[in-house]
């Protein structure tokens, strides 16, 4: 049994807003389980905070014309207050721009360097000609080689979901300028995967209880082999590596950071060692991440599953020092309306949005009780309407009202007595009983969805307790039974008030007020307790306010817009197919290259005298960097008769020599030397 509980979250980028998919992914059920077992007494502490650094940021903060600083910056703060007001208990949220992570992570990255845990690969990267920069991640773009997507980023396609790098997209160009990248030569360090993979499958096939979504994901990639992987970057923006270890490989450290990847899930540590200092002892990070009695639990969405499953604990075994993740209980992905979200296209609820109008409490009920723990789910808000005026107003809301109303009204605010109990008040306290094992079980399962319907199955059963023991007839002619229909009812909210403290706490804590309890009590001494005879009550308040149709409908249109709005986009952008006439537009044909000559001041372009049939042209031919001038003489190629005029490094340029090309090979369109010049091409 573990001594203590680590839990983390997912550390949110810090470009954008906190919306629902982030909420039922990776924070709502750590925020549920990690209050749990505050109730009960378990030593366990919840870290989260911001991860700052990444190309996304990057570009964000070009794209604003602001530095990446004050991007992360502002949605830092939003989304650390975003969710402190959604009830987001995190002991200690901190920041990857922070100078303890930035020592936390060189420190972690010197230690495996130090150990000759990495491999130095001197290789080719794509660079930006124009921008001057390397072109990381998503700093390029193009098309997928998997699905044909053209749009597909550097590290991933959004289409097809497939891990990309950006050597392997088509057409690639960057992100920044446009431009076509080149080809130029680095050195990075990599973290040699495949050495730790037999360790990591035995490991990983000692958590056979960890949830199988995960474990299908992670077998997958044990399948595929494990590679080698990057953990620098050249950047301008992230942790630099330690000048003392570049100095070592003779490797210059300046715009040389790691791996976004490889320094994020260190935030999870360096902000555990800002929390020890916070409490007064900077040591005390070191009995959660380096002593083997701490239980340390990763919640996270499953796109980050590699990176949880397999990179870090890789990074961790490597270093020798920490413990492991006991569980890493990945949800799948929530959508919205029927359709996935898109942070881009502004298809979204976002949390600081929704907070303005609507109860913290109400979302956190919904999401619980719709999550998608095995397979994606849906956030629709109809539904969102519906499950929060039918079951926390009219069920979990109206029970308690009229309990208090009752007890107020005819036993002066205080806690009846009991008597004689029916079959069916043994029913009800047999169910109390329960009730903290049952649910207490499903939440250490991270089955939240079903602690959500028990809980509120116990507020339905209560409700129609109330109901068929009619305390307001037995209040003329019973007046003992009434009385204990009361006292069971008051005990049954008691019991409600802390059974669902880790889901509702805002209300949970009125409903503290309401039964006059200094502190909430144990999860483990629900049964053991109980309000006393005589206790006196709180004034009642009325908990859920029914949501209006038009509060719903507002959010509805809102959202249809934002759809409609991105479709319109699309469709400007989408490949748009032509009729055969448009293209018979475009003059095809046959021409003899009968000159061929460098250009001065570029290393990519040809000058090139062409004979079209009776006439001969000049042309200028992006094609010097896999063509020498003398090899083209004589040679036919395809061009575009009919194109404008152009001038091209001050050489006027009469059309365009046909090539396809992929990343750095090009390769021109040659006709058979049989095909006269001038003939048409169709
Ligand atoms: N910043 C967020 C994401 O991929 C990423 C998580 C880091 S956890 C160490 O959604
Ligand atoms: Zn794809």
């Amino acid at each position: 049994m573990s001594k203590r509980i680590l839990v983390t979250s997912a550390l949110p980028y810090a470009n954008g807003p906190i919306h629902l998919g982030h909420l039922a992914g990776a924070y709502l059920p750590a925020d549920i389980f990690v209050r749990y077992h505050r109730l009960k007494g378990s030593d366990v502490i919840y870290i989260c905070g911001s991860d700052e650094h990444g190309v996304p940021i990057m570009l964000r903060a070009r794209k604003e014309g602001v530095s990446p600083q004050v991007v992360v910056d502002r949605y830092h703060e939003l989304n650390k207050q975003s969710f402190a007001d959604f009830g987001m208990s995190f002991d200690y949220y901190g920041r990857t721009s922070s100078p303890v992570h930035h020592e936390t992570s060189q420190e972690f990255f010197r230690t495996l360097a130090e150990k000759d845990e990495f491999i130095l690969k001197k290789e080719k990267q794509l660079y930006d000609p124009e921008a001057g920069i390397f072109l990381a991640d998503r700093f390029v773009r193009g098309t997928c080689p998997v699905c044909g997507y053209d749009d597909a980023y550097g590290d991933q396609c959004e289409k097809c979901g497939s891990t990309l790098s950006p050597k392997e997209l088509k057409n690639p160009r960057s992100a920044i300028t446009n431009a076509t990248p080149e080809y130029k030569e680095t050195v990075h360090w990599y973290l040699p995967l495949s050495k730790y993979q037999s360790f990591l499958e035995s490991w990983i096939a000692s958590h056979s209880e960890w949830k199988p979504n995960v474990l299908g994901q992670i077998k997958s990639w044990f399948s595929a082999g494990l590679n080698d992987r990057a953990v620098t970057r050249d950047l301008p923006w992230g942790v630099e590596i330690p000048a003392d270890i570049a100095r070592k490989y003779g490797v210059e450290s300046k715009g040389k950071v790691l791996y976004v990847w490889f320094d994020a899930p260190i935030g999870y540590i360096s902000a555990t060692k800002e929390w020890a200092a916070q409490k007064g002892d900077k040591d005390l990070w070191k009995t959660y991440w380096q002593d083997e009695d701490t239980r340390l639990i990763h919640f996270i969405g499953k796109d980050n599953i590699v990176f949880h499953c397999i990179i870090f604990p890789a990074m961790l075994k490597a270093h020798g020092h920490y413990v492991l993740p006991d569980n890493v209980p990945s949800n799948e992905f929530l959508n919205l309306e029927g359709n996935k979200l898109s942070t881009s296209r502004n298809y979204a609820v976002w949390l600081d949005d929704y907070l303005k109008k609507f109860q913290p409490d109400s979302l956190r009920y919904v999401l619980a009780g719709n999550m998608p723990e095995s397979r994606d789910m849906d956030f629709s808000w109809k539904e969102f309407q519906a499950r929060h005026n039918n079951e926390l107003a009219d069920i979990l809301g109206n029970f308690i009202n009229r309990t208090f109303t009752f007890a107020h009204k005819y036993f002066d605010g205080k806690v009846p007595a009991k008597h004689t109990l029916s079959d069916l008040d043994k029913e009800l306290q047999k169910r109390l009983e329960l009730a903290p094992e049952t649910l207490g079980a499903l939440i250490d399962r991270f089955q939240f969805k079903a602690y959500v319907r028990e809980l509120m199955d116990i507020a339905r059963f209560a409700n129609k307790y109330f109901n068929d023991k009619e305390p307001w007839k037995t209040r003329q002619n019973e007046p003992e039974s009434c009385a204990t229909t009361i006292h069971l009812c008051l005990q049954t909210i008691r019991h409600l008030t802390v059974l669902a403290a880790p889901l509702i706490p805002f209300s949970t804590e009125k409903l503290r007020v309401m039964l006059q309890l200094d502190e909430l009590p144990r999860w483990d001494a629900l049964n053991t307790e109980s309000l006393p005879e005589g206790a006196v009550l709180g004034q009642p308040e009325i908990l859920f306010t029914k949501i209006e149709d038009a509060d719903i409908e507002r959010e509805i249109e809102r959202l249809k817009q934002a759809l409609t709005d991105s479709q319109s986009e699309q469709s400007q952008d989408a490949v748009e197919e032509i009729d055969i006439d448009t293209f018979a537009k475009t003059k095809l044909k046959v021409a003899e290259i009968i000159a061929a000559e460098k250009i001065k001041k570029s290393n990519k372009l040809l000058k090139l005298q062409v004979q079209i049939g009776n006439n001969q042209r000049q042309i200028v031919a992006g094609i010097a960097k896999q063509y020498a001038p003398e090899e083209l003489i004589g040679k036919k190629v395809v061009v575009v008769a009919n194109l404008k005029p152009a001038v091209l490094r001050g050489e006027r340029s009469e059309g365009m020599v046909l090539a396809a090309s992929a990343e750095s090979r090009l390769s021109v369109l040659f006709v058979s030397d049989d095909i006269p010049s001038g003939s048409e091409v169709r």
